[in-house]
């Protein structure tokens, strides 16, 4: 029989980069791909591995990052891979972690700190898979890093809206016609937000961009350096689903950010802690008009003046208006706010 070994929830400690310079050569998700032209969510993977290092296991549900990177036998993926159900990235990655801890108990496999990470889409994570995903961020004992690549439509069957589409977005489920310009009228899930606040025993949920790629690795390896369930949502351009030529994937997650549309920050242990051009508005810096980042995109050719004051005016709430702004959007009644600074 094999020697039981001492486990510890151990995890790998990462230390960020500290500068371009200073990110690592290798390469773990590489050639073979067959994304297109321009794609973020592609550089989120190569990135998202690459801080993660070899040590690691990656774990995709079904969508763009599936089906582009495994087809016809070929494979961009250099560690090990496996394809999981649509919905079910939190369960895959509960799964694997809880399935390697008990093989290193029993003494069947060497005792090491192995990443996990599971990707999913935002129709896949957002939409379908949010219960799992739910479930893992409650088990503490397990070590999982999930990432929510949000190319914000269900975009491998060809461009649906889910639930992260932005309001009023062209989609082949919400054509703007004559009769009704806009069909998709209801505004995006906060999901950073929403699990950060729901989930008190997961210890670190982000938003990155992989315009900011550095930073982005770096919130990858504070996760999995963190340990326990945690999560990251990234907001990625996507050239097809957003119409707009692949060249400006770049500049439009930079507009994303700088409009305040996708805020990009960290809440670690209960502390928010905001980053890049979000950290500088939050400290007074003017937001970008968010008409320059829309009218940029094809999917939003259709709207009007009235369409963008009202994507304008939602936006200024989450800055103005939210408890914490852009992140959390509770707001204390003026009576509650009294009551607390008179004591
Ligand atoms: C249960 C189930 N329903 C529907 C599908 C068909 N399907 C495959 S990929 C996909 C889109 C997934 O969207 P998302 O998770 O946002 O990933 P993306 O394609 O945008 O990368 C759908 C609906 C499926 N594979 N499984
Ligand atoms: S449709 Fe969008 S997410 Fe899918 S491969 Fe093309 S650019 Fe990437
Ligand atoms: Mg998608």
């Amino acid at each position: 029989m094999a020697e039981t070994t001492t486990f510890s929830n151990a995890t790998q400690i990462l230390e960020p980069f500290r500068g371009v310079k200073r990110v690592t050569i290798e390469e773990y998700f590489t050639s073979g791909h067959r994304t297109c032209q321009g794609c973020e969510s592609a550089l989120v993977m190569k990135l998202m591995v690459k801080a993660s290092g070899p040590r690691t296991i990656v774990l995709g549900s079904t969508g763009c990052m599936y089906v582009a990177n495994t087809t016809y036998y070929t494979t961009p993926w250099v560690v090990p891979w496996m394809h999981t159900q649509l919905g079910s990235s939190g369960s895959a990655a509960l799964g694997t972690a809880a399935g390697l801890k008990a093989l290193m108990k029993k003494g069947k496999m060497k005792t090491e700190p192995i990443n996990v990470i599971a990707f999913c889409g935002d129709g896949g994570g957002a939409d379908m898979g949010l219960g799992a995903i739910s479930a893992t961020l409650t088990h503490k004992e397990y070590n999982s890093l999930i990432l929510l690549y949000d190319n914000e439509s269900y975009a491998n069957t060809d461009i649906q809206l889910s639930g992260m589409t932005p309001y009023g977005a062209n989609t082949t489920f919400s054509p703007p016609g004559k009769v009704k310009r806009l069909i998709h009228t209801r505004w995006k899930k906060n999901m950073a937000g929403m699990l950060a606040a729901g989930h008190p025993e997961c210890r670190y949920v982000a938003t990155v961009c992989a315009s900011y790629a550095v930073e982005m690795m770096n919130k990858v390896r504070r996760a999995l350096t963190i340990g326990g369930p945690t999560f990251i949502h990234s907001l990625d351009p996507c050239p097809k689903g957003w119409d707009y030529d692949p060249m400006l994937s770049h500049e439009l997650g930079e507009l994303a950010i700088e409009t305040g549309i996708f805020p990009l920050y960290e809440v670690e242990d209960g502390q928010v802690k905001y980053y890049g051009k979000t950290k500088a508005i939050v400290e007074g810096r003017p937001r970008k008009p968010v008409r320059e980042y829309l009218l940029k995109q094809g999917r939003f050719a259709h709207f009007i003046e009235e369409d963008l004051a009202y994507f304008q005016a939602k936006v200024d709430e989450m800055w103005e208006k939210w408890e914490i702004p852009a992140v959390v959007p509770f707001r204390r009644l003026d009576a509650t706010k009294a009551a607390l600074a008179a004591k």
